[in-house]
């Protein structure tokens, strides 16, 4: 059987979190319009009868602007060390660019295979593809045109992965989706409403802290109590909202999501606090679990 680690890079907003939800078949990272919403390494494993691939999403490539995105430029650059492939997703229907071109180039030099994924083909003119596809035909690489959203040739990307992956056993146990917590999936649930409903800074300074996370005796339903941390008291207020309105209107969001993917009703009580520039603090980063191994 084939087995093997890939490592999932490219662009912030390119598509590589939606991209991974597919090719796993569940919802194992967040996505949203808004660029930096991955901030950790979560891996997405795929059981089948011939094949066992871990996908390692990262945060993606930027320019860092703080202590947090650093951190998170950090996690991206480690995450491509060790892996048995690197699979490029970039934007196509956004053009590419020399900047993309140029790092493509850098994974494609290097020892580990790489695959490039082109995605977003549901939104952009056929011609604009073909035009693409021409401009990176000198380029040693295998280019799949995808759709994550619509599911277009996804499965031609996971045929053309394979082919590339070494011969193994199973590194993980046959129904491991991910190696991250239903505890964890449940804050990143709750920030990726807060993603969806709010603009500009606010959403990026934003973590999620669960005070309480716990399954009641009936067995049906889970108790959550969390703290939304936000950096400034201007974001607080626009955090909850005239009356309380827009806190209650996303957690009502979140709460939906939840038991959607937990199966069970959720309980949810939140509270807005503010943590000033946590964002460069260190020692509050690691107390929210950003930037070390879980
Ligand atoms: N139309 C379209 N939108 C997509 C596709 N894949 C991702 N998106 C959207 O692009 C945005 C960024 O996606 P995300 O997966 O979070 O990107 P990431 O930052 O690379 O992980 C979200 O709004 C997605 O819904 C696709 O195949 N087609
Ligand atoms: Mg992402």
């Amino acid at each position: 059987m084939k087995s093997g680690i890939v490592a999932v890079v490219g662009r912030a907003n390119a598509g590589k979190s939606t991209l991974v939800n597919v090719l796993v078949g569940e919802k194992v990272a967040i996505v949203s319009p808004k660029p930096q919403t991955t901030r950790d390494r979560i891996m997405g494993v795929l059981t089948t009868d011939d094949c066992q691939i871990a996908f390692i999403d990262t945060p993606g490539i930027y320019k860092a602007d703080n202590l947090l995105n650093s951190v998170m430029q950090k996690t991206t650059a480690d995450s491509v060390n060790d892996v048995d492939l690197v699979l490029f997703v970039m934007d196509a229907h956004e053009g590419i660019s020399d900047t993309d071109k140029k790092l493509l180039e850098k994974y494609v030099r290097s020892s580990t295979p790489t695959v490039l994924a082109l995605t977003k083909i549901d939104i952009m003119p056929e011609s604009l593809l073909i035009a693409e596809l021409k401009e990176l035909n000198q380029m040693d690489v295998e280019i799949v045109p995808v759709s994550a959203r619509k599911g277009r040739n996804v499965k031609e990307l996971l045929k053309v992965i394979k082919e590339r992956l070494p011969e193994g056993e199973k590194l993980f146990e046959q129904d491991i989706v991910s190696d991250r917590s239903e505890k964890f999936m449940v804050a990143e649930i709750m920030r990726e409403k807060i993603l969806l409903k709010f603009d500009k800074e606010i959403p990026h300074g934003v973590a999620i802290i669960m005070n309480e996370f716990a399954l009641l005796e009936d067995g049906r339903t889970y108790r959550v109590n969390l703290d939304i941390v936000c950096e400034k008291p201007n974001h607080k207020a626009i955090l909850i909202g005239k009356g309380g309105k827009a806190i209650k209107e996303v957690s009502t969001f979140a709460r939906e999501d939840m038991e959607k993917f937990l199966g069970k009703k959720v309980f949810l009580t939140t509270y807005v606090k503010i943590k000033e520039d946590w964002r460069n603090s260190a020692h509050l980063m690691k107390e929210y679990g950003y930037g070390e191994e879980v």
